[in-house]
């Protein structure tokens, strides 16, 4: 059997990826790398427990990398310090995971020549104006504003300078905003679904007038099953769903799909530099690779959203006093 080496596979995205792979693509051994910080949680993978090896360690730990990286086919890159208001009140544990890291995983791949893909996100780009028809492309320039979305694009960059210079087997993705099970409730929509459980209100930042493109968790492990088969290699993939939202739209959906009043929510201090909008072209995952999302109902997508945090709320309660007491502290 191939094996397929999934770093961050205890957080939100890189769970789900591994719940899909045992699922949909069995005929991979997968085994996840993972380093338990307060965003990784074992319970994530409780359900395919039985079907993978799990190993609790640290993506900067040169060794243990090499000697994984050396037992597998093929490595997918999730593991990283994802949290941008985290990111602005304390960046060195993102320089450290998501650059360091990264290099050492790319060191790995190089000596062992084993296949790599980068998950990244489209926040490297910067952001779009609020009321446009402008995307990204592939080609857009990176013009990151946070410290997450600046080590996020380091990431991408020596990604690609080691497959030019080295000749490294990699492709990248760069996806939109995430939502589904498993998120963890420092992140904008588990947030609020876990305040109105919690009979607590909702809280936007500033106007609420920032837009997302909001891409179901398994249209997007989809979209990274589809590269690995048959995405070229030294390219990248824009990933999302098409589907634009305001925050404040958002919170309304959940409100409304949560069955109380849709002004029920309070305005906090909004995120310094806070990126206006992101939007993603996918013409090209689309056209090469034949991807499509198939999560096309936003309200629907958070009306099961908000009945997998209502039907679990033993996985949530703990992470939620901690990530309540950070955000007391943030001011928001
Ligand atoms: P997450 O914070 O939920 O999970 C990150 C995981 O990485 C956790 O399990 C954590 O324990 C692990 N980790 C952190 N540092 C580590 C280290 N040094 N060594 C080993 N493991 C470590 O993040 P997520 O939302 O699942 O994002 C996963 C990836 O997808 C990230 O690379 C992120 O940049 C990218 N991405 C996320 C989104 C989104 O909307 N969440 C969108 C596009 C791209
Ligand atoms: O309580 C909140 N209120 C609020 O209005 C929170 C937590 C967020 N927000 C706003 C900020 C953003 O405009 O909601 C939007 C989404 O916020 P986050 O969930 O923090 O996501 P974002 O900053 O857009 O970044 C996410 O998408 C891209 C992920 O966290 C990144 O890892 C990914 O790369």
């Amino acid at each position: 059997m191939p094996t397929m080496l999934v770093t961050g596979g205890a957080g939100f995205i890189g769970a789900n990826f591994t719940h899909y792979t045992v699922r949909h693509h069995p005929r991979w051994r997968v085994v996840v790398l993972d380093a338990l910080t307060y965003a990784g949680d074992r319970a994530s993978l409780g359900p395919v427990a039985g079907d993978i090896t799990f190993v609790r360690g640290d993506i900067c730990d040169a060794d243990l990398v090499d000697r994984l990286t050396a037992e597998a086919d093929v490595v997918v890159h999730f593991a990283a310090e994802s949290h941008v208001d985290n990111s602005l009140h304390d960046p060195e544990p993102f320089l450290r995971t998501n650059v360091v890291g990264t290099f050492r995983l790319l060191e790995a791949v190089r000596r062992h020549g084993t296949r790599l893909h980068h998950v990244s996100t489209d926040e490297v780009f910067g952001d779009l104006p609020l009321d446009s028809a402008q995307r990204f492309t592939e080609a857009t320039a990176y013009d990151p504003s946070s410290p997450y979305s600046a080590t996020k694009a380091a990431s991408d960059m020596l990604v690609r300078a080691w497959a030019r210079s080295y000749g490294i087997r990699a492709t990248l993705s760069n996806c939109a905003n995430n939502y589904g099970p498993y998120q963890h409730v420092e992140k904008f929509i588990p947030r609020q679904i876990t305040n109105v459980l919690r009979g607590e209100r909702p809280r936007l930042y500033g106007a609420g007038v920032n837009v997302r493109e909001w891409t179901h968790v398994d249209d997007h492990n989809a979209a990274v099953h589809l590269i690995l088969e048959a995405g070229r290699i030294g390219e990248t993939y824009l990933i999302g769903s098409g589907d634009e939202r305001s925050n404040r739209e958002i919170v309304e959906l959940i409100l409304d799909t949560m069955g109380r009043p849709v002004d029920a929510y309070d305005h906090v201090p909004d995120r310094p530099g806070h990126d206006l909008r992101y939007a993603n072209d996918t013409s090209k995952i689309r056209t090469e690779l034949g991807w499509r999302p198939v999560y096309d109902d936003i309200a629907a997508g958070l009306s099961a959203t908000a009945g997998w945090y209502r039907a679990n709320e033993w996985w949530w309660t703990a992470h939620k006093e901690r990530a309540e007491r950070r955000y007391q502290e943030l001011g928001r």
